[in-house]
């Protein structure tokens, strides 16, 4: 077709090519190259060259804007002030912030933002479509937090802050520091650069915000692939920028055991891929701190009992399963023991350690995908359920899945005992998260525990809440899950809400997690497979439920992406053509 797209009349030339024919098969077989795709041929809409048409991801829970009225922002006039409590965390935001408003200025970066052609400015200025007619400078940024809270935080921490940025005033208040540090992050980005000028825009805005959910999580995955250390540090800057607050870190699995004890070394030095592909302490303290700086909360996860191969530096740990010609099976495979009293020591100095390393209220029991035949086929484990748990042996026989449902139960409820006790110990108070898993069938797992569903639909909350234990929901944002290619928009509109009522929301849904297993990714690919998956996950957790049509945030979710490639941070493109323009 005439003025076809250059790059598309390659793909067509496909079609005058030679046939391929595989030499040496049998009856000549010949392959015919098709295009599936179909072309839209409509150009994409240029975006702003910075990124930015000033639009928020997450979508505030309240947002007011005016178009008709923007305000400049000059940056050598332009500051920060904290008139009310303030702290390391916000002196340090402060910081970040007012470089990712004007790295340009700082870094002296001018000739790469302002060189661009007439058509460019025209399309961004059409993008960004505000008024320039009533322009006032703008005051300096007040922050004003209302209490002196510093610490790590926490499921009860308090997000919400208020921002008005008009012509009289342009301000920031929060109840406490977590609150500022989302509304610095929002006021960064309803900041946006007037092409070929050095100056940042605001329009007149409005915005009370508060998050859906006290739970926003993503889990990395670090036992499938080593996970560098920066590349988990880009995830955290990814969160802050996307206002998630909970960093899941499944950190150890059967393919490798990379946290370093060190008061059980053997775990790493046999269980790691390698000697250098390792957490010591003092990264972990590292991440935590980096994390607690943005008011994101590190929760590890130990996964036992199954998941455990790369534990087994410890062989006493090992339940022994039996074939059917009576001989053990050989090798790291087997669940932990949940018979063994050296099960519950080992557990408990473990997590005494765990425990000074990761702060956070919550740990990660696991408990997921326990295959049902290993236990059943020890006799010594049977005997042992039989006498302590009174589960009948007779269940090991003939409902393998009811008999290590029920062992589970004792496993958990034995093993959340002694971790309290290792909690109280140390002053120190531990709550338990757990799979969905653990639950089935078994009404031993203590009341309190907060259960994740990974596999079930929205009627797997309300089961668990019945029951009397609080959930996350995590089964539609399975994010490596995506074949064949990733679709925003279904992440987008997955409700993770059974209910309709915030009150009951709020009491028994925590949150939700977006999930991002490790079996096929790697450090160098983690970022952006991440994102811009997560952006979904994001808006949905934080933005009030109504907030879901994805024409409406088809445009936001864009400048999302773009931002995150202009701050530095690897990201994928939004399912199917697209393009940032790039700053290095
Ligand atoms: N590893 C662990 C996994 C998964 C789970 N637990 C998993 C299962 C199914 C899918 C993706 C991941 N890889 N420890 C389940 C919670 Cl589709």
């Amino acid at each position: 077709p005439p003025g076809v797209n250059p790059y598309l009349q390659k793909f067509l030339d496909v079609h005058s090519r030679p046939k391929v024919t595989f030499a040496g098969a049998a009856d000549s077989n010949t392959f015919n190259l098709k295009m599936t795709e179909t072309f839209d041929f409509k150009p994409p809409i240029r975006k702003s060259p910075f990124s930015s048409t000033g639009e928020p991801w997450p979508m505030p829970y309240s947002y007011h804007s005016n178009k008709e009225k923007v305000l400049r922002l000059l940056p050598e006039k332009f500051s920060v002030k904290v008139t009310g409590h303030t702290c390391n965390i916000l002196e340090k935001a402060v910081e970040r912030y007012n470089k990712i408003i004007a790295r340009h200025i700082i870094e002296e970066q001018y000739n790469f933002i302002y060189n661009f052609d007439e058509r460019t400015r025209e399309l961004h200025e059409r993008a960004v479509n505000v008024k320039y007619e009533h322009v006032t400078d703008m005051s300096p940024l007040q922050v004003h937090v209302n209490s002196d809270e510093c610490g790590y935080p926490h499921v009860n921490m308090n997000e919400s802050y208020i921002l008005v940025v008009n012509g009289s005033e342009c301000k920031l208040e929060a109840g406490e520091v977590w609150g500022a540090l989302r509304g610095l992050e929002t006021f960064s980005q309803i900041l946006f650069r007037k092409t070929n000028t050095d100056q940042i825009y605001c329009k007149e805005t409005e915005i009370y915000d508060q998050p859906r959910f006290a739970h926003r999580g993503i889990l990395i995955d670090t036992s499938r692939h080593f996970i560098e250390k920066y590349v988990i540090k880009n995830v955290l800057d990814g969160m802050a920028y996307s206002k998630l607050n909970v960093l899941h870190w499944h950190i150890v699995d059967d393919n490798s055991f990379p946290y370093q004890s060190q008061v059980y070394p053997k775990l790493s030095e046999q269980g790691a891929y390698h000697q250098t592909l390792v957490y010591s302490l003092d990264d972990i303290r590292e991440l935590v701190e980096y994390a607690r700086l943005r008011g994101i909360r590190v929760v590890p996860e130990f996964d036992t009992p199954g998941h455990t191969f790369a534990w087994f530096g410890y062989p006493e740990l090992k339940s022994t399963c039996y074939q059917r010609n009576g001989q053990p099976v050989q090798g790291p495979i087997g669940p932990i023991d949940p018979t063994n009293n050296v099960t519950y020591s080992f557990m408990s100095n473990l997590f005494a350690e765990i425990y000074d390393v990761f702060p956070d209220e919550f740990v990660h029991l696991g408990g997921d995908e326990l295959h049902t035949d290993c236990w059943a086929t020890n006799p010594s484990i049977v005997h042992y359920l039989q006498e302590h748990a009174n589960i009948p042996a007779f269940e090991a026989r003939t409902n393998a899945q009811l008999y290590v449902n029920k062992a589970i139960g004792y496993y958990f409820s034995r093993l959340i005992k002694t971790l309290e006790a290792t909690a109280a110990e140390k002053t120190t108070t531990r709550h338990f998260l757990m799979w969905e898993d653990v639950l089935k069938n078994t009404k031993e797992v203590p009341a309190g525990s907060i259960l994740q569903v990974w596999s079930g639909r929205q009627t797997n909350v309300l089961n668990l809440n019945q029951q009397g234990y609080r959930a996350l929901y995590s089964s539609c944002w399975y994010l490596d899950n995506h074949r064949p290619y990733p679709m925003w928009q279904e992440y987008y509109q997955c409700e993770p809400s059974p209910y309709t009522n915030d009150a009951d929301e709020k009491d028994k849904l925590l949150g939700g997690e977006a999930c991002l297993w490790a079996e096929f990714i790697t450090s160098d690919t983690l970022m952006t497979t991440m994102w811009p998956n997560a952006f979904a996950p994001a808006e949905r957790l934080w933005s009030p439920r109504n907030v879901r049509d994805f024409e409406l945030a088809k445009e936001r979710i864009q400048e999302q992406r773009c931002r995150f490639i202009y701050r530095g941070l690897p990201t994928g493109h939004i399912s199917g053509p697209d393009y940032c323009l790039q700053y290095k």
